[in-house]
């Protein structure tokens, strides 16, 4: 009854689809990592086996004892020939095809993303996700970072105060913090080399392809550092993710159509004046002082066919904690990480920071803020601060990139925008 060479196996797995031709039946099903063909044969399969065919549905769950065979004609390579069938959990009709080449519309499939999380091509730009945490952590623990985790609710604003999530914290007003910022410099006096892998909040309106109100940064920061180390270090940080996306997720990228993707052979740097004088040569009125909108930051990006970082920018436009250049102070070392192409969107943010508190008090208060409200973030730097920089890279911004999605909302499980808050 077996075919000679079968491996005896045991698998689950969602239904995709039953097909019976006369004396052969085939059911495919999508275990957890892959797929699986069944092929049932009569006169070699039970009979049991073949009345189990008319209880089971699409997204049945199915237990499958049976003996695996390689096969010439099976689109897998493999087949499994059953001699059980067992239905573990059965299913409704699902609203959205799971299977199918044409995709439901966005809104449906957000309704529905339990089940839609279980299609390949979502279930692969997950798989890489993982992977691309896991690469981020590995790489900086290996170039001596310490991972630290961070309060996520938090008394201070840290990148403009109209953006935050209030939080009733016991009658007093918290907020969700929109980064590590203030928490991740603070640790460096004392580890050097810190990083953390976390969520960040911002209550910004923006319904962009590159929006959402809650995601991940990888939020780096080290004394002693250079500029162009920060540029190195952020370089070879995607490089290394890339690889081991590439050493791990090989069928993810084909079934996402991009197995292509390869590591950069380096990384560009342009001026923000050259940046401006690339935009008002492709028509955009843009001032010197202005930051880049949605719009000037695509047309840019297209220019590039490598990540570039613009590596200063109009102290006016920066954050308060960004060092301003002790020549001229209408500089800000802030630098941006671009990743290049149509897909492309700015990956990070980061530069060196104020370290000096007499400075750091006068700029918060050039910028209209009240020193006296940061407290013991502007004390700390009396007690022997190293100078130092870091950087926040965006995860989905990132993966966005890497896997040519057209929206951000797609790289996150369960997007979080203005509009969507479930499930
Ligand atoms: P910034 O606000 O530029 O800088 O954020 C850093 C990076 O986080 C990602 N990002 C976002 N991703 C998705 N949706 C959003 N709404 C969103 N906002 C930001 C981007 C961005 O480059 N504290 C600084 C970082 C630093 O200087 O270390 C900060 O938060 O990829």
């Amino acid at each position: 009854m077996q075919a000679s060479g079968g491996r005896r196996v045991t698998v689950y797995g969602h239904v995709e689809a039953v097909r019976v031709k006369g004396k052969i039946a085939f059911i495919t099903i999508r275990t957890f990592d892959g797929e699986e063909q069944v092929t049932i044969k009569k006169g070699v399969a039970p009979e049991e086996v073949w009345r189990a065919i008319e209880e089971i549905g699409r997204e049945y769950l199915i237990r499958v004892d049976g003996v695996m065979v390689e096969s010439k004609i099976a689109r897998l390579g493999r087949e499994i020939l059953p001699e059980r069938i067992a239905v573990v959990a059965p299913s409704k009709p699902t609203p959205i095809d799971l299977y199918g080449k044409v995709e439901a519309e966005w809104p449906t499939r957000l309704r529905y993303r339990y089940l839609d999380i279980r299609r390949p091509r979502v279930k692969a730009i997950f798989r890489v996700r993982s992977t691309l945490m896991a690469a981020a952590r590995e790489f900086l623990r290996r170039e001596g970072f310490v991972e630290l985790t961070f309060p996520i609710i938090i008394a201070t604003a840290t990148e403009g105060g109209a953006e935050l999530f209030p939080v009733d914290y016991f009658g007093r007003r918290a907020f969700l913090a929109q980064s590590s910022q203030l928490y991740k410099q603070s640790a460096v006096p004392a580890f050097g080399r810190v990083f953390s892998i976390a969520p960040s909040f911002r209550a910004e309106k923006s319904r962009t392809r590159k929006h959402l109100t809650e995601f991940w940064q990888i939020d780096v920061e080290a004394a002693l550092v250079t500029k162009r180390d920060l540029m190195d270090l952020q370089f070879r940080l995607v490089n290394s993710v890339v690889e081991r996306i590439l050493e791990e997720n090989e069928r993810d990228l084909e079934i996402l159509g991009v197995a292509d993707l390869e590591p950069w052979s380096g990384y560009d740097v342009i001026s923000y004046d050259e940046a401006l004088e690339t935009l008002r040569r492709k028509g955009f009125e843009i001032e010197w002082g202005d930051d880049f909108g949605a719009d000037e930051e695509r047309a840019l990006v297209e220019e590039f066919d490598r990540p570039f970082f613009i590596p200063e920018f109009p102290a006016s436009v920066t954050a308060f904690y960004y060092m301003v250049d002790r020549e001229d102070p209408r500089i800000a070392h802030r630098i941006d990480m671009m990743g290049p192409g149509r897909y492309g969107v700015e990956w990070s943010s980061g530069g060196l920071r104020e370290h000096e508190p007499d400075r750091l008090r006068a700029r918060m208060e050039a910028m209209g803020l009240n020193p006296e409200s940061f407290g013991w973030y502007l004390e700390m730097f009396e007690y022997g601060f190293p100078p130092h920089g870091g950087f926040g890279m965006g995860v989905e911004r990132l993966l966005q990139t890497l896997l040519r999605l057209e929206r951000i909302h797609e790289a996150a499980l369960y997007p979080r925008t203005p509009d969507i808050l479930e499930p």
